[in-house]
C-alpha cells in the first residue's frame, strides 16, 4: 500500500516537474513545485508569531507534509467577561487557529463540516492550483454538514493571508467563520527576522443587548468590534522589548467596515499586504494610521524605541465602544433637573443618559440585562475610560527578561500630564475666569 502511495506521489511529482518547467508563463506555484522543500521548521526556519488572545492551528509531519485539520461548528464564545455570543467557529475559537507555515511548505488541509450548512474554505490571497480555492458552486461541490473534505497544495510565498468559507459568505463570516494564515519567509539569519511578529484579525457583530446570537442580516448597526475575537477590555496587550523589530499584521473580514488603526507613540511603515512585500522599504511613507479595508491584509513594522503602554485602536469612533445604543436622543449639554424623577414614576428605573457624554454611563451602576456589555470600558491606572471595542494596548518596556505582560507602565517621576499649579499658570501668563 504504502509503496502504491509513493509511485503514486511520485507519479504526481513528475507532472508537477513537467508542468512547473514546460508552461509559459511560468505558474504562480511553479517554482515552489519544484524546490520541494522540506517542512519549514520553527526557530530554525522562522520565528513564530504571536496571537495575542487566539490559538494556533495543530499540524503533524506526513510524509513531509504538513497536516491539518479544521474543524468548522457552533460554539459558544466569550467576547468579553459578561458576555458569550452563540457563534461558528473553526475549532471551538474566533477568529478560527492561526495557520503558520514556511514558504514551500506543502500541506493537506482536511476541513470537516458539524455545521447546519454546507460550507467550504478559502484561502485568500494564497496563489494556489483554481481547484483548490475553495469556492463552492464554482470550484467545487458544497461540503454538505457531517462531510470531510481535503485541501491539498502548497504554499508557494511568504506572506499574511486568510481563510474564510465561500458559500453563503455573508451568513458564515457574520456567524464568525475566519482566521490568518502566516507564510514565513525561510531565513535563517535572526538577525533579519522581526523580534516581535504580531497577528491580528479585525471583525464586527450585531448582537442586539440581552440576547446570544450574532445577526448576520445586519448591514449597518455593528455593536461589537472585535480583535481576535476580543473587545477591549479583553484584549491581551502586545509586548515588546526596548529596540525589538515589531511586526504587526492586520487582516480585516469585517461584513461591512473598513477599519484606520491608529497607533500611539510611533509612526511604522507598511512593508507588506496579502499581495506581497514592499521592494525597497527606504521609499515607504511613514504613518500612523493604517487603514485595512475588508478583505485585505496590511503589515506594519516599527522599532520598539518609546518606552510606555501605547493604545493603539481603530479610529472610527463608534468602534471603540462596546454594545453602545444608537437609538437614543442626544441629550448632550441638557439640564434634565427632576426630570427623571418625574419620569420614573411612568417608568420605573428609568435614568436619562448622555447628558455630559457617554462617560457617566460606564459608571452609573444602571442595571443592565443579563449576557450583555453595553458601555463596557477599559479601567486604567488613572481610572475608566471611555474605552472598549477594537482596541489594544502595545507595552513597550526596558529591562524586561520575558514577554509576560508586565502590568501598567511605572511612568518617570514629573513625566505624567497634571493639574497646573498656580505658580506655573502665573509664571505662564494663564488667566482662568
Ligand atoms: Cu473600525
Amino acid at each position: 500500500m504504502n509503496l502504491i502511495f509513493t509511485f503514486i506521489l511520485f507519479f504526481l511529482g513528475l507532472i508537477n516537474v513537467a508542468l512547473s518547467e514546460e508552461l509559459d508563463p511560468p505558474r504562480p506555484w511553479a517554482k515552489a513545485v519544484k524546490e520541494h522543500l522540506p517542512p519549514g521548521e520553527p526557530g530554525r526556519d522562522y520565528t513564530p508569531a504571536v496571537i495575542p488572545n487566539g490559538t494556533k492551528a495543530d499540524y503533524k509531519i506526513v510524509d513531509g507534509v504538513k497536516v491539518f485539520h479544521l474543524i468548522a461548528e457552533p460554539i459558544e464564545w466569550e467576547v468579553a467577561p459578561g458576555l458569550i455570543v452563540h457563534a461558528w467557529g473553526y475549532n471551538g475559537t474566533v477568529p478560527g487557529p492561526l495557520i503558520e507555515v514556511a514558504e514551500g511548505d506543502r500541506v493537506r488541509i482536511f476541513v470537516t463540516n458539524k455545521l447546519p450548512a454546507p460550507t467550504t474554505v478559502h484561502w485568500h490571497g494564497v496563489l494556489i492550483i483554481c481547484g483548490m480555492d475553495g469556492v463552492s458552486g464554482l470550484t467545487q461541490p458544497a461540503i454538505p454538514p457531517g462531510e470531510t473534505y481535503l485541501y491539498d497544495f502548497i504554499f508557494p510565498d511568504s506572506g499574511t493571508f486568510m481563510y474564510h468559507p465561500h458559500h453563503d459568505t455573508m451568513t458564515q463570516e457574520g456567524m464568525g467563520l475566519n482566521g490568518m494564515i502566516i507564510v514565513h519567509k525561510r531565513e535563517p539569519d535572526i538577525k533579519k527576522r522581526p523580534d516581535r511578529d504580531f497577528s491580528i484579525m479585525l471583525n464586527e457583530w450585531n448582537v442586539d443587548v440581552g440576547t446570544s446570537k450574532p445577526n448576520p442580516l445586519n448591514m449597518s448597526n455593528f455593536n461589537i468590534l472585535t480583535m481576535n475575537g476580543k473587545v477591549m477590555p479583553a484584549t491581551e496587550p502586545l509586548v515588546a522589548k526596548l529596540g525589538d523589530t515589531v511586526w504587526i499584521r492586520y487582516g480585516n473580514l469585517s461584513a461591512m467596515d473598513h477599519h484606520p488603526i491608529h497607533l500611539h507613540g510611533y509612526n511604522f511603515k507598511i512593508i507588506g499586504t496579502d499581495g506581497g512585500w514592499a521592494a525597497d522599504k527606504s521609499v515607504l511613507v511613514p504613518e500612523t494610521t493604517v487603514l485595512v479595508p475588508v478583505g485585505t491584509v496590511k503589515v506594519t513594522e516599527f522599532i520598539a524605541n518609546n518606552p510606555g503602554d501605547w493604545i493603539f485602536h481603530c479610529h472610527m469612533t463608534h468602534h471603540i465602544m462596546n454594545q453602545m445604543g444608537h437609538q437614543f436622543p442626544n441629550m448632550l449639554g441638557i439640564e434634565v433637573g427632576d426630570l427623571d424623577e418625574k419620569i420614573r414614576r411612568l417608568v420605573p428605573g428609568y435614568m436619562t443618559m448622555g447628558t455630559t457624554g457617554m462617560h457617566d454611563m460606564t459608571e452609573s451602576g444602571m442595571p443592565i440585562p443579563p449576557n450583555s456589555i453595553p458601555m463596557l470600558g477599559f479601567d486604567g491606572q488613572f481610572g475608566k475610560t471611555v474605552l472598549g471595542g477594537m482596541a489594544n494596548i502595545l507595552r513597550v518596556r526596558e529591562n524586561i527578561e520575558t514577554y509576560e505582560d508586565p502590568g501598567p507602565y511605572h511612568f518617570p517621576k514629573g513625566t505624567v500630564a497634571a493639574p497646573a499649579t498656580e505658580e506655573q499658570l502665573m509664571k505662564n501668563g494663564i488667566k482662568i475666569d
